[in-house]
């Protein structure tokens, strides 16, 4: 059967201490209990269930049904993957407009799950893919409809394709990145990269469009606030108060 995950507000199982949990956009609805890392996914249809996807200690990614009753529980597990999860998106790799899979890293490695087959994995990095992986993200950053899974490992950007699983493009310049964002931030209808770093970086081309008058901090999201359709970037440090900044303006829209 054909299903469609759609994404929901995870206020209620949002780790406490990050308002971005609560906030995050679209694909992303991260929730993070101590050390484990996952994402809150919606199945429309019957029912309506809602659903978690969470890494565990013993480096799986398990799914499971969210509410009251005796249906709630785990509906499926995946193997043991190389290392605990890190983090977790809920994609439209096929770029139809619904989404399709679990996305995934853990601190070597990219894995994609096709939840319309089962679960099925579609793709696991290689050892000799990548060495390191410190951060990822899913975005449609060239002119074909699939999505592309953006990654950051061993000190470049690199994209893999959504329906291939090819190796795209890798950025030439060394850089380091633990949180990676994508959208059209300025409105100019071409994808940019947003960098924990405080760099947005045009997706095409890997060039620097602007830099920011500080660093964005590790909790970083895209939100349309004031509703104009251009996602204003939101983020949050340990210690500090959220942060919002406009892209198209160049600036921070305010501070607290
Ligand atoms: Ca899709
Ligand atoms: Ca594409
Ligand atoms: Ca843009
Ligand atoms: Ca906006």
């Amino acid at each position: 059967m054909r299903r469609y995950f759609l994404l929901v507000a995870v206020a209620v199982l949002a780790s406490p201490h990050s308002a971005l949990a609560a906030a995050a956009p679209d694909p992303v609805d991260e929730v993070g209990f101590g050390m484990l890392r996952g994402a809150v996914i919606e199945i429309p249809g019957a029912d309506n269930a809602r659903f978690l996807a969470l890494g565990d200690r013993f480096s799986r990614l398990n799914v499971y049904r969210l509410g009251r009753g005796d249906d709630r529980g785990r509906i499926w597990s995946s193997r043991a993957l190389d290392g605990n999860v890190q983090e977790v998106l809920v994609a439209d790799l096929d770029g139809d407009g619904g989404v399709d899979h679990l996305v995934c890293r853990t601190a070597r490695r990219i894995y994609a799950f096709d939840f319309r087959n089962d679960f099925r994995m579609t793709f696991e990095s290689l050892p000799t893919t990548f060495q390191t992986v410190g951060a990822f993200t899913v975005a449609d950053v060239d002119n074909d409809p699939q999505h592309e899974i953006v990654v950051f490992a061993d000190r470049r950007i690199h994209y893999v394709d959504g329906a291939s699983f090819l190796r795209e493009w890798s950025s030439m310049n060394d850089i380091q990145v633990t949180r990676i964002r994508a959208g059209d931030v300025d409105g100019d209808r071409r994808a940019e990269l947003v960098l924990d770093n405080g760099q947005v970086l045009d997706a095409r081309s890997g060039r620097v469009e602007w830099q920011a008058q500080s660093t964005f901090g590790p909790q970083l999201g895209l939100l349309d606030l004031d509703g104009d359709g251009i996602p204003e970037i939101v983020t949050e440090s340990p210690g500090q108060p959220l942060r919002i900044w406009d892209a198209s303006a160049r600036r921070e829209l305010r501070a607290h």
